[in-house]
Formats: structure tokens, sequence, C-alpha cells
């Protein structure tokens, strides 16, 4: 059986367990705080970085959006990416913005942890921008369909509606929902998905300093 090296809180990690349910594949969770001195995530991925696949034969595979395609090349059914090079490489493009979006929510996250003197406020403001314009392309490009491509739900949809709850979770007063209505009618239905409301984030203590 597979098992999945996860964090309560990632949306890294949400994504993989999101197609694992999906395609009805088990698999084991086992959950880290990845920041913590005794992690174990080291051992399986040079980066350090969770989400990691340890396949039944112990080799791993890390990076969230690789896991992705390797799970999806692994286990073809049911398809989470289209057929077709164009709904193939638009569904990508949503999975850019939105690991780009999260990419930028973490910095924020950490630079926020930083003694107050530390702190830089041109640094965050860089990152918030990042994550106010993955948004706005998303609103604009989802509208008011109800999956990302097409009338099918794919990664894209896993990797939006990975981003979307996760702000909820990290700043709730972040006024996403008021400003793309779209995006919360949008965020909401996913969520109703078994594999999206089995895997709610939760925010998780780090007990270890790390910025
Ligand atoms: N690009 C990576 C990002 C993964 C990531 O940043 N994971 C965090 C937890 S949410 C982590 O393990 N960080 C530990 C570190 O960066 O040392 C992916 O998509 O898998």
């Amino acid at each position: 059986m597979y098992e999945l090296i996860s964090a309560t809180p990632s949306p890294y990690a949400r994504k993989v367990r999101i197609q694992l349910a999906e395609k009805g594949i088990p698999f084991e969770l086992i959950t880290e705080v990845p920041w913590n001195s005794d992690t174990q995530t080291p051992r399986w991925n040079p980066l350090e970085k969770l989400p990691v696949l340890i396949c039944p034969n112990g080799e791993s595979v890390f990076e969230s959006r690789f896991i992705n395609e390797w799970i999806e090349m692994k286990h073809p059914e049911p398809p989470l990416v289209p057929k077709d090079i164009d709904s193939i490489l638009a569904v990508k493009r949503f999975e850019v913005i939105a690991d780009g979006a999260c990419d930028a929510m973490v910095l924020m996250f950490f630079e926020k942890a930083r003694d107050e003197d530390k702190r830089s406020a041109p640094w965050y403001a860089r990152q918030e921008r990042k994550l106010s314009g993955a948004l706005r392309e998303m609103s604009r490009v989802i509208g008011d369909r109800k999956f990302c491509h097409a009338d099918t739900f794919s990664m894209a949809d896993i990797a939006t509606g990975t981003l979307l709850r996760y702000i909820t979770v990290r700043w709730p007063q972040n006024d996403w929902r008021a400003l793309y209505p779209n995006l919360a009618v949008y965020s909401d239905r996913l969520e109703e998905r078994p594999s999206f409301a089995n895997t709610r984030p939760v925010p998780q203590v780090i007990r270890d300093r790390v910025a």
C-alpha cells in the first residue's frame, strides 16, 4: 500500500490526498510537522518538503505537482487530466498559478513569524500581490463555470480549490470571497465533494523556531 507523508494545513499535501481519494487508491496517511527538527521527511525527500508519496517498493516520489503527474500516469482511471493538448495545457496553467499562490502564502506566513523588527513590509506586500494576482486571474478564467476547464472536474480544480480553502484557513480576514463571489460559489461547491470534505485543512502547532 502507498503511504503519504502529509501535514494537516498543507495545500500541497491536500492536492495529493484529494487525487488519491478521487481515484479510489488506498493509502496510509502519515501526518508530520515538516518544520520540526524530528520530522522524517528528509529521509524521503532530499529537498526536505512534504508531501512525499512512498511506494510499496520503498521508492519515494516528492514535489506535489510531480506526484500528481506520477499518479495520473500510473493510475489513469478515472482521468483527472483531459486528453487533448490545449486542454492539458489549460489545466496545467491553473496548477502553476495555484501552486505559485500557495508558495507566496507560505512566504507570508514565515515573514509574519519573524520578530517584528526583522520583518520586511515590502517583501510581504510583494507576496500578497502574487496572491491577489492569482485570484484575479482565476476569477477571470473560471467566470461562472462549475469547473476550471470545460465541464469536467480535473487537476485544475484540485489545485484551485485547495488554494482557495487554504486562504480561508490561513487568512480568515482575507476578503477574496467578497471580491470574487464567483470563486466563493465555485469553492463552496467543490468543498461538498467527499474528497474535499474529508481533507479540510487544519492548522498545526510548529514546535521549533524556523524563522
Ligand atoms: N513545491 C513543493 C512545496 C511543498 C512545501 O512547501 N511543503 C511544506 C509544507 S506545506 C514543507 O514541507 N516545508 C518544509 C521546508 O520547506 O523545509 C510541493 O509542491 O510539494
